[in-house]
């Protein structure tokens, strides 16, 4: 990858500038520090190598050089969008499962943020906000994807186990080109951020529904229920062992027996 090959594979969707770099920190702080500033709508930070990728809760995200997607893209909400953003995360996670259906494969979003193929996580994504006052200016969107086999972090690292495009295909992709259609299904997806249509296609995706399990919220506890659906806001909709109806808007989902 770099600037200018990026720039002729994108040239045809509306990206407002990218900024490509070897190697960087983390492409989200650079893309946060770029919003503050003077970054117009769909702006774009990619870098082949991040050396401090950051996922949610200050855990580590691996982008080894070479081999796998890490980008972060900046929106700049418009007014019909301010009373959805908490979808955004569906935008990012129906983006990349797109990209991943239209390969033939069949990814499953295990709330709030991951995307999994055959069980085992292809993806993350990391949505941060720069304010403005009271309301949210931009929307920080990234994504680190999994593309070649050298992607995987070692077992002993993760909170889950891992994957890439190429074990799931048995071949290896172009990442560019992952990269090209994730951005074109953001873009055509967007406008039906507030549908009906966009929040069935997002539950229809989700990992272990029907299932029981645990939804553990940092520091404020664990809730035990079996995963009925989402809520308006993107919230994770339980039914727990009395049958009574919650929704969770943050937290990380454990399977039983609860490893
Ligand atoms: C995430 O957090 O999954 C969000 C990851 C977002 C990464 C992108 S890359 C571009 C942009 N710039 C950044 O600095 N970040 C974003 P979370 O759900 O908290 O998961 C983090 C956990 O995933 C770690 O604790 C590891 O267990 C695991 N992990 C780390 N690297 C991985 C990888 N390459 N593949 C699969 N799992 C990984």
């Amino acid at each position: 990858m770099n600037q200018s090959k990026l720039n002729k594979l994108l040239s045809k969707l509306p990206i407002a500038k990218m900024k490509y770099f070897d190697s960087i920190g983390s492409t989200n702080d650079e893309a946060l520090a770029w919003a503050a500033n003077d970054a117009k709508d769909l702006s774009l930070v990619i870098a082949d190598e991040q050396t401090a990728g950051r996922g949610r809760l200050d855990r580590k995200w691996f982008t080894p050089t070479g081999t796998a997607l890490a980008f972060s893209l900046i929106l700049r909400p418009s007014a019909a969008e301010h009373p959805h953003l908490s979808r955004m995360v569906g935008l990012a996670a129906l983006s990349i499962t797109d990209s991943l259906l239209a390969r033939g494969l069949s990814p499953q979003i295990k709330w709030p943020n991951d995307i999994l193929l055959n069980g085992r996580k292809v993806a993350g994504i990391l949505i941060e906000s720069v304010w403005s006052g009271e309301n949210v200016d931009c929307i920080v969107i990234g994504m680190g994807v999994n593309i070649l086999k050298g992607a995987v972090p070692d077992r002993d690292v993760l909170l889950f186990p891992a994957t890439s495009l190429e074990d799931a295909l048995g071949y290896p992709v172009e990442r560019a080109e992952v990269l090209h259609d994730i951005l074109a299904a953001l873009i055509l997806l967007r406008p039906r951020l507030r549908t009906d249509e966009f929040m069935a296609k997002w539950v229809a995706l989700l990992a272990y529904r029907g299932e029981q399990v645990q939804v553990e919220m940092g520091g404020e506890g664990a809730v035990i229920g079996t995963i009925s659906g989402l809520g308006t806001d993107g919230g994770l909709q339980l039914r727990d062992q009395s049958g009574k109806s919650l929704i969770v808007q943050f937290g990380d989902i454990r399977l039983r027996p609860f490893a």
